[in-house]
């Protein structure tokens, strides 16, 4: 397991960090879970997307790695204070996820994702735009705009928007702050378990972003498709 330190600064810098393996021990437990949870159809020609919220105490593993030493370390480095889990869920994803962020907010908010199929970059592998979580970078207003607008305004199909493209396996978590340009292009369907933290929010502000936040998981289910 990366230390929580380096795992973090890939936060600041990137917005997103790929920690491989770090729940293999669990992947056969949350395979047997997901599959009370969500019965996937036997025509995947025929899927439509189906998302479950609340899940950690129907998916214990996923309890269990949310309450890890090691997702504590990261989110109370990244938060610089304690942390609460606000959301989790359940998705079968099937086809695009078009560029997007989980709303844009002040409050930093921590992503953590498993996919439970192997996706690559032809398989509906999420993929970043690297930096685009931080308001001092640039990428607020117009240059966000352009990237969802990219056949309009850009003349790029989705994929082709230059972007870093995570492939996964079984067992790997992502994490990303929400605010980070995020999709995946050209997945066919593919299981993916999440669970979302937050620093205990103190001031009016950080408790109004977390009720927004936590509002707009449900409202906006749990991926944008466009
Ligand atoms: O795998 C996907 O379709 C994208 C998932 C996504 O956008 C998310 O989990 O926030």
């Amino acid at each position: 397991m990366p230390k929580p330190r380096e795992v973090v600064r890939q936060l600041e810098v990137f917005g997103f960090a790929h920690l491989r393996q770090v729940a293999s021990d669990a992947v056969g437990g949350l395979e047997r879970g997901f599959g009370k949870l969500i019965e996937l159809s036997a025509d995947s020609a025929s899927s439509e997307r189906v998302t479950r919220f609340d899940i950690l105490t129907e998916l214990p593993e996923l309890g269990r790695i949310s309450r890890s030493s090691w997702v504590r370390g990261i989110c109370e480095t990244y938060f610089a204070r304690h942390h609460q889990v606000i959301t989790s869920d359940a998705n079968a994803l099937v086809g695009d996820s078009y560029w997007h962020s989980d709303g844009f907010y002040n409050t930093p908010f921590l992503r953590f994702v498993l996919y439970l199929d192997a996706v690559t970059h032809d398989t509906g592998a999420l993929r970043f735009l690297a930096g685009s979580h931080r308001a001092d970078n640039g990428w607020l207003g117009d240059p966000t705009r352009h990237v969802i607008r990219h056949r309009q305004d850009l003349g790029l199909d989705g994929d082709d928007v230059p972007a870093v493209v995570v492939d996964s396996r079984p067992g790997d978590v992502i994490v990303f702050d929400t605010n980070v340009m995020h999709a995946a292009w050209n997945g066919d369907v593919r299981r993916q378990l999440a669970f979302n933290c937050v620093g205990e929010p103190v001031t009016e502000a950080e408790q109004l972003d977390t009720r927004r936040y936590f509002l707009n998981r449900y409202v906006s289910g749990s991926v944008l498709i466009g």
